[in-house]
Order: C-alpha cells, then structure tokens, then sequence
C-alpha cells in the first residue's frame, strides 16, 4: 500500500470525504436533447464513486446558459429526477457529489439557444472559438451585451439552479467561475468592456460572478458551495491583462465569504502547469479555507503536495475517464489505464462506463507488491 495523506479522509465543512482526491468537473455530452442525464450516466458517476469528492460535469443553469450540444441541464423537473438517481447511486456507494453551476456566456451559438437567439456575455466581444453543436463545430458569433436590468433574472437562474440542487440530493454545489465563461468573461478584461458598475474597475468586474456567489450562498450555506477558477489559462480564447490584479481580490472576496473550497485549474487548462507570470497557485495564501488543486497532477505530484501541505484536495480530469477506481489504483501503486480521447464527447457507454475497475486478483497482485 502506498502511504501518503492523499488517501485519508478529509472534512470540508460538513461534508466528511473518505480520501482527499477529487474527480474533476468533465464535459462528456451524452445527455438528451432535453438535457437530461440518462442511466449511463446514473452507472457513470456510480463506477466512480470512490472519489472522496465527484464535481459533475459542467451543468447548464438554464437554456441560455448552454454552450455544447447534449449537455445536461438543471432548470427542469425532468432533470432534477434525473440527477436525483445518479446521486442516489453515488450515496449508496458512500460517496460524495456536488453539482457545477455552468452558464457559458459568450460561448455558444444561435443553434444551442432558445429561439436561435444570440449568445449572451458582458460586452459584444466574439471570441475566436467554435461552438461544439449537434451539426457539428460552427463558428461563434458576435454575443450581444446583457443590459444591466437583465443581470437579475441571470442571478435568479443561478438561484433556481442551486434550489433544484438541493431537490435532487446533491452533497452541495460548485460555481463554475474558470475557462472563460460567463462569470470568467466578467472578470477579465479581454471579454468584459462594459462602462456600467460592471465593468472597468477590479472592483466592478468582480461585483456579478460576487453577486451570484451570494446568492447561491443563500440557498446553499457557505460550507456547501465551491468555485472553480483558472487565473492564468487562455481556455476559450479569454484573457486578462493583469490576472494578479483581479484574482487576488477577488479570492479575498472569496474567502471573506467562507466558502467551502477554492479550486484552482492552476496553470492552462489540459497543458501547461507553470506558464511565466503570475503563480495561480499563489492564491492559497489570500483564501482561509480549503484548496483544491488541479491541472494535469500526477498521482506523485498530488501525494507531495497533500502530503507538504501545499493543497488540502487534488482534483483529476482525464484519469478519472478511464480509472474509475482511480484513488484505488493509486493507493496500491497499480497502473493507471490510458483514456480514448476519440470517445471524450458524444456517444453513448462507450469509452464512458465500459473502463473497468481492477478485477479482484490485479488488486490483490498490486497489494502485495506494494
Ligand atoms: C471541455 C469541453 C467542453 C466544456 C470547461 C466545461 O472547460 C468545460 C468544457 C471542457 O470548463
């Protein structure tokens, strides 16, 4: 058995997690065309349960939120029954799941929208990216500006979101505020031109993704909502001028709020860990409560920093595909299988739940060798 504190359990708040790894938030695209998860995903994140933590894949908080074709959504009756069986499933595997909160802003296209309408973001930028759509890829349009008097009814399908949490049994919710979405948009200044109270200052551009923070705190209780955020990666054309300036008070806004975890995609989402610049993972000094890491850790490099106390939780993307008893794995030392990226999106239990766990001979092979 390999030791190392990766593999004992963790208190956030009042959620008593088993270990301290984290399944990643992973986008996979095999909901309904009504956004609705189906068995397989009822079996998916079931497999995967021995995560101290699962996040969900990133789910959209209303119809204008989405950005991908067959994502799921948390707007709908029909999806809160769906996602109450896949938490049912993960709770009687004595794991733990929070829901992520997504709304892509800018990123998307007419073909995703309710009425073929445009994206919506904090200014008419277009980002030079395409939209992933049931036709395939298309190119990404030009969004239109919300109005200031819109910005209420975005935070009120946040709240609805969170409450249809609650209805479908999730442990707690995490506030997708990373990769270039709708609250990253208002946060940097590559997408964010706005002249109102939201725009311009640091102060201003955090003031929405603040303003939905405190709202699903609201419904939620602080020491049950997480917030993603990626400082420095360039994920969906987004970028600002001067990440130090706008992160650091932001977390600080974060940690005045006593949020349940930061967690932090520390250098460029799926590449590199350290770019030059600013040190994401500098901002565990201005949050009080737990960080969680993630970007591209190997199980050593998760061991050594849990282990020296530079995180409190690792979080994995990617080796969770095709390990579905990953902190398993990990503990016996065993290899990790390779994930299929041709099967990452779209499609159905291939390349999802057909990865299977170690049989009960690798692991007893494993753990005498270890
Ligand atoms: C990969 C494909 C689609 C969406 C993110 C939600 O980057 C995503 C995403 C990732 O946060």
């Amino acid at each position: 058995m390999v030791s190392s504190k990766l593999f004992e359990p963790y208190d956030l708040g009042p959620t008593r997690l088993s270990n301290r790894v984290v399944m990643a938030p992973l986008t996979r695209s095999r909901a309904t065309d009504d956004q609705v998860p189906k068995d397989i995903h009822v079996e998916y994140y079931r497999q995967r349960a021995g995560a101290g933590l699962i996040i969900t894949e990133a789910t959209n908080i209303s119809p204008e939120g989405r950005g991908y074709a067959w994502t799921p959504g948390i707007f709908s009756d029909e999806q809160v029954a769906a996602w109450k069986r896949v938490n049912d499933a993960v709770h009687e595997e004595d794991g733990k799941i929070f829901l992520q909160l997504w709304h892509v802003g800018r990123i998307s296209h007419p073909d995703l929208q309710p009425g073929g309408a445009l994206p919506v973001a904090p200014s008419a930028v277009k980002p030079e990216m395409k939209a992933f759509t049931k036709d395939g890829f298309k190119d990404i349009p030009a969004p239109r500006a919300l109005e200031k008097d819109e910005l209420p009814r975005v935070v009120a399908d946040y709240v609805k979101a969170a409450e249809n949490c609650k209805k479908a049994g999730f442990d707690g919710v995490e506030i997708h505020s990373a990769n270039g979405y709708l609250l990253d948009q208002f946060l940097r200044d590559g997408a964010n031109k706005r002249t109102d109270e939201y725009g311009g200052s640091v102060e201003n551009r955090m003031r929405f993704p603040l303003e939905v923070v405190d709202a699903v705190v609201k419904v939620w209780g602080p020491e049950r909502v997480g917030i993603r955020i990626s400082p420095v990666s360039p994920a969906n054309d987004l970028a600002d001028s001067d990440p130090e300036a706008v992160f650091v008070p932001y977390v600080e806004e974060l940690s005045k709020r006593g949020l349940a975890y930061l967690h932090v995609i520390e250098g460029e989402t799926r590449g590199n860990r350290d770019p030059a610049g600013f040190k994401a993972w500098s901002l565990r000094d201005h949050f009080k409560g737990t960080y969680m890491g993630n970007n591209n850790y190997t199980p050593e490099l998760a061991m050594e920093r849990v282990d020296k106390g530079e995180i409190d939780l690792a979080c994995f993307g990617r080796p969770f595909i095709s390990n579905p008893d990953l902190v398993e794995r990990m503990k016996l030392g065993a290899p990790l299988a390779e994930y299929d990226e041709r099967t990452f999106y779209g499609g159905g239990a291939e390349g999802y739940i057909d990865y299977p766990a170690l049989t009960v001979e690798e692991r007893a092979r494993y753990g005498q060798a270890a």
